[in-house]
């Protein structure tokens, strides 16, 4: 999926998917409106500068995206990934994206959710969204794409998660780093996750 098929999120309020709210969290950015995209779909499947890939400490592969991540790039991204000593809850790293259409993954890894420490998990979870980013920008890349790390086997709510994801990317996005980032992409898979995303997507990313 070239990134001209990815709708931004200002033809996202044309079309009528998204809607204004009265109690926006942020100032509107218009700018923002271009650089900042919602795909339902598999991440797999985008040709972009990074996807990011919600794996394990172990960075060895797994099940849900990890999987699909895995079996799309080929054998040689496990290689690279053997190579990296695993990472920590919150980290990132980069590797190649072989045979993906997409040039990098960024494997961060998500907390696995309790409902102790749910101060602990949240900033877990920041910390995977913000670390991703800075690595983008590190390494000159212009677009990133994020599944909704966590919120599947690893059994964050949704909500809360969301939140987060969208709290982070906009921060980052308003600093100067950020203007270096041309698309970040939110990518969902379910229905139900899609409507999650278009319901607090103007929250914090309000049209003009
Ligand atoms: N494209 C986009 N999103 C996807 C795809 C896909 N191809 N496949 C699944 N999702 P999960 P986690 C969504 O479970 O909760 C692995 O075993 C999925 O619907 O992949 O962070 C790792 O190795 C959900 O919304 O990641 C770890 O052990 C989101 O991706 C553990 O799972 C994340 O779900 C990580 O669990």
């Amino acid at each position: 999926v070239a990134l001209t098929k990815i709708p931004t999120i200002r033809e996202l309020y044309k079309a009528g998917v998204l809607k204004a709210v009265d109690a926006a969290k942020h100032a509107p950015n218009p700018a923002l409106l271009d650089r900042v995209s919602l795909y339902q779909g598999d991440i797999t499947r985008l040709e972009v500068d990074s996807i990011v890939n919600a794996a394990n400490r172990s960075l060895l592969g797994g099940g849900g995206v990890d999987g699909a991540i895995h079996a799309a790039a080929g054998p040689s991204l496990l290689e690279e990934c053997r190579t990296l000593n695993g990472c920590d809850t919150g980290d990132a790293k980069i590797t190649k994206g072989y045979d993906l259409p997409s040039l990098h993954v960024i494997h961060t890894v998500g907390p696995i959710y309790s409902s102790s420490n749910v101060e602990e998990k949240a900033q877990q979870l920041a910390s995977c969204y913000q670390t991703s980013l800075q690595l983008a920008v590190k390494h000159s890349l212009k677009h990133i794409a994020f599944p909704s790390i966590s919120t599947g086997i690893y059994g964050y709510p949704v909500k809360d998660a969301t939140h987060i994801a969208l709290d982070v990317v906009r921060k980052f996005l308003d600093t100067e780093d950020g203007t270096k980032l041309e698309r970040t992409i939110f990518v969902v898979w379910s229905d139900a996750d899609k409507a999650v995303y278009e319901s607090l997507i103007p929250y914090y990313f309000p049209p003009e």
